[in-house]
């Protein structure tokens, strides 16, 4: 299996984050990346390439282009405004502000610009954090051509993440959508149906909204339930889609504690939809942030779950880019992600129908 990797991932280190209001240590690091690039490179079954620059309009595809120009140049603007070297926001656009207003103007400033584009304080921007997150999507968009030309599968080692972010704003450690791009990337060279099966702990709320309205995209996501866990705010059960994209997102909420023989069990269900939507295509948001020793979740899965994951989500046959999200724990992250992708090979996927002009 193909491995897409860039080195610019590296020069995104900020020096913390705040959580709950307080300063804590960085738990999205670099060290993440190198230490699953460090197990797939010493294993045979896996060829690391570069990716390839896809430029801007893939993006602007997928997001708000004001956000995407925003983020260009976010790291200037905040240093002109004399910010220090991770910049992390103070004051968000919160619909409240302005309710009953109108819209009002974008702000001017550095720091007021990142709290008007960021919804959280867990996403600090440095210097690199550009340059690396412009390399996160080239790494989707490029795992996605081996796909569409024919590979069975392929995996995006992306970071940072991306499942986090909707079409206007950024935050949850990521800030384009690498899997959201993909998909629109897909659709766009001829895929007719795409289904997105997010498995990260935390819910896939940037996805979701991105395809919310949309036929064509389904989403489907396993995530520990948002009345305990981030983001909070979206990832019930009862969300489903609207207008033409009525019931074409799914949510299957996990409870805290939760143990490999009842994760399979609802990735099984969580299967059954993604089936059910008949993709050319299915791209999975890939967290093992649902590791049982992980530092930021809260569920009980042993490393003897991944392969049958992996196994269970490639027997439905279908080509499949699987995109690297969270996943926290230093130590394992490189064996679970490894065992995953191995699970998936283990069933032979037909190859995808020859991609036509979309
Ligand atoms: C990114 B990905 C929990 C705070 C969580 C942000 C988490 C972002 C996770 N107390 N802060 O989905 O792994
Ligand atoms: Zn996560």
């Amino acid at each position: 299996m193909k491995v897409v990797h860039s080195d610019a991932h590296r020069r995104h280190e900020p020096a913390h984050e705040v959580q709950a209001g307080e300063v804590i240590g960085l738990y999205e690091v670099p060290a993440r990346a190198e230490a699953i690039r460090a197990v797939l490179a010493a294993d045979a079954t896996f060829h690391l390439v570069d990716p390839e620059t896809h430029g801007r309009a893939p993006i602007d595809a997928v997001h708000d282009p004001d956000l995407v120009r925003y983020l260009e140049h976010a790291w200037t603007d905040w240093v002109a405004d004399g910010g220090p070297t991770t910049a992390i926001p103070d004051t968000f656009r919160h619909p409240g502000l302005r309710a009953g207003m109108g819209a009002g103007r974008p702000p001017v400033t550095g720091l007021g610009r990142l709290g008007y584009w960021s919804f959280d304080t867990a996403t600090p921007m440095v210097e690199g954090t550009y340059g690396a997150a412009r390399a996160a999507v080239d790494v989707a968009l490029t795992a996605t051509d081996l796909v569409l030309g024919g590979e069975p599968a392929a995996y995006a080692l992306c970071r940072p993440p991306g499942h986090h972010a909707p079409r206007g704003a950024f935050g949850g450690y990521c800030f384009f959508n690498n899997v959201a791009v993909a998909a629109q990337h897909a659709r766009h060279a001829g895929a007719a149906r795409v289904a997105v099966l997010d498995v990260d702990y935390h819910h896939g709320n940037g996805t979701q909204q991105i395809f919310y309205e949309r036929p064509d995209v389904a989403f489907v996501s396993l995530h520990a339930d948002p009345d305990r866990a981030y983001p909070y705010v979206t990832g019930f059960a009862d969300e489903t889609g609207t207008g033409a994209g009525r019931g074409t997102t799914r949510n299957l909420l996990l409870p805290a504690g939760c143990d490999d023989v009842t994760y399979l069990g609802l990735l099984d269900a969580a299967l059954e939809h993604v089936d059910r939507s008949a993709p050319d295509l299915v791209l999975v948001s890939l967290g093992v942030d649902t590791y049982g020793d992980d530092p930021i979740g809260d569920l009980s899965l042993t490393g003897a779950v991944y392969g049958p994951a992996g196994a269970a989500i490639g027997s439905l046959g279908r080509p499949t880019v699987v995109v690297q999200e969270g996943g926290y724990h230093l130590p394992t992250v490189g064996a679970n992600v490894r065992s995953f992708l191995r699970g998936l090979m283990a069933t032979p996927i037909r190859p995808a129908p020859p991609s036509a002009p979309g």
